[in-house]
């Protein structure tokens, strides 16, 4: 699976070089291509963003820059993905769903947003990852490519996948490990007894008990 990302802020990704991904892209099970937008301006000052027309707080990332970013990447068939308040709240169903594909690009807004005029050009799908105010598309892409990439093959054990939360629409049963009796509290027995099938089944129960009380709102559906 290969992301281009498109942004201002290139430094910000270093984040992913660590754990889980990291280990994918040494593996070269995905692969994480960095475009600076910046390195498109041809201004001698490398200005990427001017006052918005109409006047109001901030700036605005200039159209033609953005868009010579975006004319770099080769493959002009890639899914083209916005990440912006205005877009459908990222849930797991989305994550399969861009999973699918083989190359996702990556624009990321910075200060007041983008040139509408680009976006309209170039962009095929608005994601957002949550109702709240963020400086920057970046740490967004950071979770749709986080999210996304466990589902790449190779990178996770086929069996976290399966039994993950979601995949069932319950929270997930709460998990023990050593040792087995932590400041008084010891682990639930049945959990000791190597009964896989009663395991299973008490699982089960914690998980619908969980869901109800934490998000009785996900057992609606
Ligand atoms: C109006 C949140 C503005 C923010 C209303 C989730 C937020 C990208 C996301 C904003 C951003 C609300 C996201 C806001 C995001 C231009 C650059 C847009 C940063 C920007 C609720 C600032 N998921 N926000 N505006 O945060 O990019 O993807």
């Amino acid at each position: 699976m290969k992301f281009d990302v498109l942004t201002l802020f290139p430094e910000m990704f270093g984040i992913l070089n660590q754990s889980i991904i990291g280990k994918a892209i040494e593996k070269e099970l995905i692969d994480i291509n960095l475009i600076n937008i910046r390195d498109f301006s041809k201004d001698k000052h490398k200005k990427v963003d001017d006052t918005p027309y109409g006047g109001g707080a901030g700036m605005v990332m200039k159209p033609d820059v953005v868009y010579d970013a975006y004319k770099s990447i080769e493959d002009r068939n890639a899914k083209v993905i916005y990440m912006s308040p205005q877009g459908k709240t990222l849930n797991q169903k989305k994550v399969e769903e861009l999973a699918k594909e083989s190359h996702l690009i990556i624009l990321c807004g910075h200060y007041e947003g983008i040139d509408q005029r680009v976006l309209d050009k170039i962009v095929d799908e608005e994601i957002s990852i949550g109702d709240y105010v963020l400086t920057g598309g970046e740490i967004p892409a950071m979770v749709l490519i986080d999210s996304v990439s466990r589902y790449v093959k190779g990178v996770l054990n086929e069996e976290s996948i399966q039994e993950e939360s979601f995949s069932n629409g319950l929270l997930e049963y709460p998990q023990y490990t050593r040792p087995e009796i932590f400041e008084g509290v010891k682990v639930p027995e049945i959990l000791l007894s190597g009964h896989h099938e009663n395991i299973e089944k008490w699982r089960k129960e914690k998980s619908i008990e969980i869901t109800k009380k934490k998000r009785p709102e996900m057992l609606e559906k």
